[in-house]
């Protein structure tokens, strides 16, 4: 897949803002500093698409772009210690809602490569399994590591949030390390979301029926 632009398209605080559309929407989320907003800028092939920051907890808003064929949600970040009681409570109904409502065709989880799983991390990626979301676990900051010691780290997260080794994948948005595997992933999901949709029109079906206004 060819990416030919990307743009912002707009931010929500909550329910009454999540984007409506019928491009299938593929969320990124992980712990704050992780690299998401970084991720997102490797794969438009953009510096300052998403705005990044070496301070932690910038990202408190779903901010949605525009791909194209897809459109990618960045959600605010988790884990940030230093985070408000009120304000995490905040995060845990956004991301709640953004999943029961939002309509989510896969998301990238994404994890620090040369550390494990934080507990976040790990409820996270039970929640998608409770949920039944399609995910892929996104390995950064891969040029942090000998090249020598990525496939091990891959396999220790892998085992660490109780999925296949295929399933998680090595990237670095300073190297693009990681970036074709995943544009091709995106590709198959649009193609899997596309034939989902025509299933589901045939059969008359209609989702989401749930409040979410
Ligand atoms: N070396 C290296 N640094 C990275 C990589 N990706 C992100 N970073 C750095 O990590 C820091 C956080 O990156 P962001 O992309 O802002 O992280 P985020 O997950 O969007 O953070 P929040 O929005 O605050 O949750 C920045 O200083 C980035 O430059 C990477 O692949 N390699
Ligand atoms: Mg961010």
């Amino acid at each position: 897949m060819v990416i030919k632009e990307a743009k912002f398209l707009t931010s929500a605080a909550d329910k009454g803002g999540f984007l409506k559309t019928d491009k299938p929407v593929v969320a990124v989320c992980g712990k704050s500093n992780v690299g998401k907003s970084s991720f997102i800028n490797m794969l438009a092939n953009r510096n300052k698409l998403a705005r990044t920051s070496a301070e932690p907890g910038r990202t408190r808003l779903v901010n949605y772009f525009d791909f194209g064929p897809f459109i990618l949600a960045d959600l605010p970040g988790y884990g940030y210690a230093r985070v408000s009681g009120g304000e995490k409570l905040k995060w845990a109904k956004l991301c709640e809602d953004f999943f029961r409502c939002g309509d989510v065709a896969h998301v990238f989880a994404l994890a620090d490569i040369r550390h494990e799983p934080t507990a976040d991390d790990k409820t996270m990626i039970d929640f998608l399994y409770y949920t039944q979301t399609p995910f892929t676990i996104v390995a950064t900051k891969a040029d942090k590591l000998a090249k020598t010691r990525v496939k091990e780290a891959v396999r220790k997260i892998a085992a660490c949030l109780k999925t296949g080794e295929g399933n998680v994948f090595a990237v670095s948005s300073q190297t693009r390390q990681g970036r074709e595997e995943i544009l091709s992933l995106l590709e198959q999901i649009c193609e899997r979301e596309k034939a989902d949709t025509i299933e589901q029109d045939a059969a008359g079906q209609d989702e989401n029926s749930e409040d979410c206004r």
